[in-house]
C-alpha cells in the first residue's frame, strides 16, 4: 500500500525531533485494549436479574440499545469493524446466555451459559476478559455482598466468584489467551459507618476464599478494582484504593485501577510508576469522570494522553491491560464504543511519537526550559496525518469517515428495535 503524502511528510517531521512512525504503528497495531461490552446495553446484561444498582448509574435514553444477545453481539462488531486493530472483549456474569426454558442463578453460572460469547470470539480471533456481577441483583440489594454481615448474601457471593473463576479458565483455553478476571464490588454505606473494619474483614476472607480454588495463573489473572464512593453510597467503601493494593501486593494478583475511583486532583498516570515497582502486570479502566465517576465516553483529552504516556515511558506496554469502563446512554452507543476506543488509540500514538529519553536527559541535566519548550512544539506536530495511516492500513475508515457507517446502521438497524 503506497503512503499517503501527508503521512510521508508527517513521518519526516516526527523525525527530526527523534521519532519514529513506522515503529510506532507497528507497536500500537501490536495493542489489544479490552473493550468493555455493557457501553451496548446500558449495564443491563441478559439475564434479566434486576436493575442497575451498586452505585453507578447511566444516563440517557438514546434510542436503539441492544435488547439481546443478539443485537448486542451485531452491536459490538460493528464498532469492532471501526476501530483499528484487534482487540479483547470484556464480559461481566450478567451476560450469561441461556438456552430457551434454562435458567440459572448467578451461583451457579457454568461456562456453558458463556459457550456463545466463546464462539463469537473464536470466530474473530480475539481474547475474552470476565467480571463477576455482584450488583443488578435481589442478593445485592443491601449494598453489601462480599462484606455483607449476612452469611447467605456473602456465600453467594463467594460461590458466585468461584463459579466465574471456571468461566475465565474455560474462555482461557477456548480461546488460547489469558483471561482477565476482574473483581470490583459495589459494597459501600451511604452514611457515616460505625464499623469499617468488619466489612473489610469480612471482604478479605471473601477475597480468599475465592481465590483459595486451585486455578491456573497463566490463564486466569485475577484483579482488584477500587473505588472511593458510589451513588447512594458516599460515605464508605468496603474495597478502597488502600484496601485493594494492600490485598493485590499480598497476593500477587493484579491491582485494577479505573481513573473515575478517585478524589478529582489524584490522577491514575500519577500512579503508575509506583505500581509497576512494585507488580509484574497491573490493569486499568479508563473512563472519563466529569465530576465524579460520571463513565463518559473516553476522549483524546490530557489525562488519557497522560495515562497512555506514563504506559509508554515506562516500557510497560507488556505488563498494563489496557481496558475501557464507560457507558453514555445519551448518545449513538455504538458510536460511544468507536470513539472511545479511538481516543485510547490516538493517546497511544501520541505517546509512541513523543522522544521520551530525550525529554526525560533534559529533566536530568536540569534543562526544564527546553523541555516545556520541547513539549509544547510537539503538541502542535501532525499526529493526525499519522494517525490516518494507521487507520488506512489496519483498513478502517479514516478521519470522521466512519461516522457515515454508523448513521447508515442507526438509520437501517438501531432505529427500529
Ligand atoms: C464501577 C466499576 C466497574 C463497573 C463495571 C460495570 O464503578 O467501574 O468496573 O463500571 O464493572
Ligand atoms: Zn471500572
Amino acid at each position: 500500500m503506497p503512503k499517503s503524502d501527508r503521512y510521508i511528510s508527517a513521518a519526516e517531521t516526527y523525525r527530526a525531533a527523534g521519532a519514529d512512525t513506522e515503529s510506532a504503528l507497528e507497536t500500537l497495531a501490536g495493542i489489544s485494549l479490552s473493550m468493555h461490552c455493557w457501553q451496548g446495553d446500558d449495564v443491563t446484561g441478559l439475564d434479566g436479574a434486576g436493575a442497575l444498582s451498586g452505585g453507578i448509574q447511566v444516563t440517557g435514553n438514546y434510542p436503539g440499545k441492544a435488547r439481546n444477545a443478539d443485537e448486542l453481539m451485531r452491536d459490538i462488531d460493528k464498532a469492532f469493524s471501526l476501530i483499528p486493530g484487534k482487540h479483547r472483549l470484556n464480559l461481566h456474569a450478567s451476560y450469561a446466555i441461556f438456552a430457551p426454558g434454562e435458567k440459572a442463578e448467578r451461583d451457579n453460572l457454568e461456562p456453558k451459559h458463556f459457550s456463545r460469547w466463546a464462539d463469537f470470539a473464536k470466530e474473530r480471533g480475539i481474547g475474552l476478559d470476565f467480571n463477576p456481577t455482584p450488583f443488578a441483583h435481589p442478593m445485592a440489594q443491601s449494598g453489601l455482598t462480599l462484606s455483607s454481615p449476612d452469611e447467605k448474601i456473602r456465600s453467594f457471593w463467594i460461590r458466585h466468584c468461584k463459579a466465574c473463576i471456571r468461566i475465565c479458565e474455560y474462555f482461557a483455553e477456548e480461546l488460547g489467551k489469558p483471561c482477565l478476571f476482574n473483581i470490583w464490588i459495589p459494597d459501600g454505606l451511604k452514611d457515616i459507618p460505625a464499623d469499617r473494619l468488619s466489612p473489610r474483614a469480612r471482604f478479605k476472607a471473601s477475597l480468599d476464599e475465592i481465590l483459595s480454588i486451585p486455578y491456573d495463573r497463566e490463564k486466569v489473572l485475577v484483579c482488584l478494582e477500587s473505588k472511593v464512593f458510589g451513588i447512594g453510597l458516599e460515605s464508605y467503601t468496603v474495597g478502597s484504593a488502600e484496601f485493594c493494593l494492600g490485598y493485590a501486593a499480598q497476593k500477587g494478583i493484579l491491582p485494577l485501577l479505573d481513573n473515575g475511583h478517585y478524589h478529582p486532583t489524584e490522577t491514575v498516570s500519577d500512579k503508575l510508576s509506583s505500581l509497576l515497582l512494585f507488580h509484574d502486570k497491573i490493569a486499568l479502566h479508563i473512563t472519563r469522570p466529569v465530576r465524579w465517576d460520571s463513565d463518559h465516553v473516553v476522549l483524546f483529552d490530557d489525562e488519557t494522553r497522560e495515562i497512555a504516556g506514563e504506559i509508554v515511558r515506562c516500557g510497560a506496554l507488556g505488563r498494563v491491560m489496557i481496558g475501557t469502563d464507560f457507558f453514555d446512554a445519551s448518545i449513538n452507543r455504538v458510536a460511544a464504543w468507536v470513539i472511545g476506543m479511538r481516543s485510547v488509540q490516538k493517546a497511544l500514538l501520541a505517546a509512541l511519537l513523543t522522544p521520551h529519553s530525550h525529554l526525560a536527559g533534559l529533566q536530568d541535566c536540569g534543562n526544564f526550559t527546553e523541555l516545556m519548550m520541547a513539549r509544547e512544539e510537539l503538541k502542535t506536530y501532525p499526529l493526525g496525518d499519522v494517525w490516518d495511516e494507521f487507520c488506512r492500513r489496519n483498513g478502517v475508515p479514516e478521519k470522521s469517515d466512519w461516522y457515515k457507517t454508523v448513521a447508515d446502521y442507526e438509520r437501517d438497524v438501531l432505529s427500529k428495535r
